[in-house]
């Protein structure tokens, strides 16, 4: 578990190359040649699709405690494509444990690179933490043990090795990883088959419906949007609330969610956990890697009725709720969710910009030089500057953060970059200031852009708390 493992022949690709070598890849029918062993197919999420749609697909939750990225064949909807998979399914399979819990999942590469997995929003110690310097070669395994440290909050593994991220996550390495706690509990939120994580992503498909990634530079963007690994798919909901845990699972593309019929989302949490109130939202734009948790209400609505939800930046029809059966549901979401700690009196400021679209204060990542060192448990005001070639999704591993302020571009904070966060969406001209404290490891993190082109090409900064 070390940067010895990496074959001595791998350097760093330029970008045509990466790009090169995705598309050499795909002509000749590249997915299984990424993988070594096609794993079991995905089932259909539940029934034959319609004209309208096919049933959005849910993950089955991760019970083995065992994870393996292999190749694999899986049901989008119209079609069935290879990709690459956790055990099978695309999204893998949800991980849900509980704050106190002990976590220890044994990793097997049965993909034809190196690969590592990153929990990403989950406060790690350094060996846990799917660094690209601790890369798990072709055929081995790895066993990531770490203790659940952090409140309630949706979080997501993913693969993280060096100059291949992108690649394997288009590719369909992703899946969602849920903790709750008793202060959630409390609430009484919607859960069951009313608690649905949505992975919200863009891909392309080729005639015959087979998966594609065509990256480029400027960060990947598809034509066709996924929710959980589902083209044009529908859910089936009863007349009551629903909680929606929503992520940004594509490679490039910013989404801005709104419900078809005007109605507001109840806004009750992002990437690290339940905001200290509900805030009623029209639309959220929201980059790489950032969650929400979103309340929708679906009892004014008639059986019969549908509500789509939609992304305003591309047109796109996300995922349909159809409401199809009357039930009788009270819930009255309390006014007070969560008590949030403010940072505050940084000790010291340190400034990022990030510049193109593969470098951090000029310099591009290099897997083992160590950037900066942050001490141990003080407050500190980074602050994050684009010039262009954004958005930047700005992702800081080994704690979460505090945004405290947005001048330039957009300039203003919106209520879903409250509370806590490790990602930031920083779009051209944008100047984001953050309060972040490493309270709970010592030891090599990462600060890059969650754009996986950007952060494949370079833009990518490691770190040593101390
Ligand atoms: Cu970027």
């Amino acid at each position: 578990m070390n940067a010895t493992i990496l074959s001595p022949n791998l350097t760093r690709r330029g970008f045509l190359g990466a790009g090169a070598l995705g598309s050499g890849l795909l002509l000749a029918g590249s997915i299984p040649a990424l993988g070594r062993a096609t794993v079991s197919a995905q089932p259909t999420a539940g029934g034959a699709g319609t004209a309208t749609g096919y049933p959005l697909y849910l993950p089955p939750a991760l019970t083995t405690a065992a994870l393996t990225a292999a190749a694999a064949t899986v049901d989008f909807g119209p079609a069935t494509s290879p990709v690459l998979a956790y055990n099978g399914s695309l999204p893998g399979p949800t991980v849900r444990a509980r704050r106190g819990d002990s976590v220890s999942i044994a990793f097997t590469n049965r993909l034809t690179e190196p690969t590592t997995v990153h929990w990403h929003g989950m406060v790690v110690p350094t060996p846990a933490d799917g660094n690209p310097r601790d890369a798990v070669a072709p055929g081995g395994g790895y066993t990531y043990a770490f203790p659940i440290v952090q409140r309630a909050c949706m979080n997501w593994y993913h693969p993280h090795p060096h100059m291949l991220t992108a690649e394997q996550v288009a590719y369909g390495l992703a899946g969602a990883f849920i903790v709750n706690d008793a202060d959630e509990d409390a609430l009484g939120l919607p859960s069951g088959s009313r608690e649905l994580p949505l992975v919200i992503r863009d891909a392309d498909f080729d005639r015959n419906g087979t998966l594609l990634y065509k990256p480029t530079s400027t960060g990947y963007e598809g034509k066709v949007p996924l929710v959980n690994g589902t083209r044009a798919p529908y859910v089936n909901v009863q007349t009551a609330v629903y909680r929606l845990r929503v992520l940004n699972g594509a490679n490039g593309r910013v989404f801005r969610l709104a419900l078809g019929t005007g109605a507001a989302f109840t806004l009750i949490g992002n990437d690290g956990g339940l905001l200290e109130r509900a805030t009623q939202v029209g639309s959220i734009e929201f980059g790489n890697g950032e969650r929400l948790d979103l309340l929708v209400d679906f009892r004014g609505v008639p059986v019969g009725g549908s509500v789509m939800l939609t992304d305003l930046n591309t047109g796109w029809d996300l995922l349909e709720f159809r409401v199809a059966t009357a039930v009788t549901d009270t819930y009255v979401l309390p006014t007070a969710l969560s008590t949030i700690t403010h940072l505050t009196n940084p000790v010291r400021t340190r400034d990022f910009t990030f510049d193109g679209m593969s470098k951090i204060n000029g310099q591009i990542y290099s897997l083992n030089r160590i950037d900066f060192q942050v001490p141990f448990g003080q407050v500190e005001r980074w602050r994050f500057k684009t010039g262009g070639n954004a958005p930047h999704p700005v992702h800081v591993h080994g704690a979460s953060f505090q945004v405290q302020s947005r001048t330039g571009g957009r300039g203003m904070l919106f209520p879903w970059e409250a509370g806590w966060k490790d990602t930031v969406l920083l779009q051209d001209r944008e100047t984001v200031e953050i309060l972040i404290r490493f309270d709970t490891y010592r030891g090599l993190y990462l600060l890059h852009c969650h754009k996986l082109e950007h952060e494949d090409a370079g833009m990518m900064a490691n770190f040593e708390v101390i």
